[in-house]
């Protein structure tokens, strides 16, 4: 027996992307069921980025989804770059009028799901066998099991927020869709450490031996990040070992203190570039991780699903209230045209502060101009400026 439920948007996925379409939605007056396959306590506590753009920040606080964030949220008036032996640090306060927010991701989702159920709102975790039917017609479902039950979701639109590993973009049409895809020969070692922060704000750092980032969560937990080979192994890493490569990296004989402390989450991140084209496929629309990767050297995978949303909202609203299609029309090419400003810009950042294996003295010194460059002309300083706080969102 199926259970046949009607709403006007099937949101697959509780990430950042599908979170905050639904509360957009939700405020907007258009009914939505969201799809999770892995439980509450998964999705709360997966750690991954860190950095909120001031575009981010703002649309939370419209949606009445920042008060936490306001209370604990470490604001950031500027950013460090070190090399060759000296920091420098960008005002991105000064340069934009615009700071960062550091908070990590898991507090984000965590207080758009509390939101979300407060609202008696419809979110399903741990369903299984999600698949999308009829996207090319105008009345899409969705299957899934729950609970032990088989579920059909008759919908107008289906929103693939389901990441880089979900079902909806696969659910696309072979040949359908244009793949741009680049992985880079490295990957980022990232542990969180109950050590307080000794240092305002993130340091990116570029060293002979590889490139080192040090970030932070709360007053009492850093986020640091190594770069390894793209095929390194956790097991290769002991605490000393990378507590020992952290103080050669980062600018220890600069002034900066490295504090130790017990390392309560690792893993590596593999560094990729990729965007899968277009954005929308019938009444399923792609949306965050599901379409694009952006490599976390500019934090911005997070960042820009939400910017995502904020355009797929609007274009579901004008669907459903004026039965008129031109935001689905434009959806894609809205959509790809900030995320390709962001790919330029991460792939710049990753290109700047990263070794390559083989590379020669003249690429290594043609990195040292760039930083150099990028820390003293206030022009270059400000185009970094403007993409790391955060472009405008919608069509610019
Ligand atoms: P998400 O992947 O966050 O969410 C998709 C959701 O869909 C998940 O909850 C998943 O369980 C669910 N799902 C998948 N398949 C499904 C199915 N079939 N049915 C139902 N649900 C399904 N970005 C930064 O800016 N800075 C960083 O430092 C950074 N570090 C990262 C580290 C790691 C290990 C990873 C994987 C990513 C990192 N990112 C970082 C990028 C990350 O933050 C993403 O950009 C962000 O999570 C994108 O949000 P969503 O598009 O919502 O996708
Ligand atoms: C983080 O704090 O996780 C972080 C910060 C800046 C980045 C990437 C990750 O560029």
């Amino acid at each position: 027996m199926v259970r046949v439920e009607r709403s006007e948007v099937a949101i697959i996925g509780a990430g950042p992307a599908g979170l905050v379409l639904a509360h957009l939605l939700a405020r907007a007056g258009i009914d939505c069921v969201v799809l999770e396959e892995r439980s509450r306590n998964y999705v709360q506590s997966r750690v991954r980025a860190g950095v909120l753009e001031h575009p981010t920040v703002e649309l939370l606080r419209q949606l009445g989804l920042a008060e936490r964030l306001d209370r604990e949220a470490m604001t950031h008036r500027g950013i460090e770059f070190a090399f060759a032996g000296q920091r420098r640090r960008i005002d991105l306060e000064a340069l934009t009028g615009k700071c960062i927010s550091v908070y990590g991701q898991q507090e984000v989702v965590k207080d758009l799901i509390g939101s979300w159920l407060d609202l008696g709102a419809v979110l399903r975790f741990e369903v299984s066998d999600v698949a999308l039917h009829d996207v090319h017609r105008e009345h899409p479902s969705v299957t899934y099991r729950h609970e032990g039950e088989s579920h059909r979701l008759e919908v107008a639109i289906v929103a693939g927020c389901d990441g880089f590993h979900g079902v909806s973009r696969p659910s696309v049409p072979a040949g359908a869709l244009e793949v741009a895809d680049r992985v880079y020969p490295f990957a980022w070692l990232g542990i969180l450490a109950e050590a307080a922060p000794t240092n305002e704000e993130l340091i990116y750092s570029s060293h002979e031996r590889g490139f080192a980032l040090y970030s932070m969560r709360s007053p009492s937990v850093t986020r640091l990040y190594l770069q390894v080979p793209a095929d390194e192994s956790l097991a290769n890493w002991s605490e000393a070992r990378i507590w020992d490569e952290l103080a050669i990296r980062l600018p220890t004989d600069a002034g900066f203190d490295l504090r130790q402390g017990p390392i309560i989450e690792r893993g590596i991140t593999t560094m990729r570039g990729f965007v899968a084209s277009p954005m929308r496929h019938g009444r399923l629309l792609l949306a965050g991780d599901a379409a694009h990767i952006v490599p976390p050297t500019g934090a911005k995978g997070l960042n820009l699903a939400v910017a995502d949303v904020v355009v797929l909202a609007a274009a579901v609203a004008r669907l459903l209230h004026e039965h008129d299609e031109t935001g689905l029309v434009e959806y894609s090419a809205v959509c790809l045209r900030r995320v390709w400003r962001v790919q330029r810009f991460s792939a710049w950042m990753t290109t700047m502060l990263h070794r390559l294996d083989g590379e020669d003295r003249f690429a290594r010194q043609l990195q040292l101009a760039e930083l150099d460059q990028v820390t003293t002309s206030v022009a270059a300083s400000t185009a970094l400026a403007e993409n790391y706080v955060g472009l405008p969102f919608g069509p610019h």
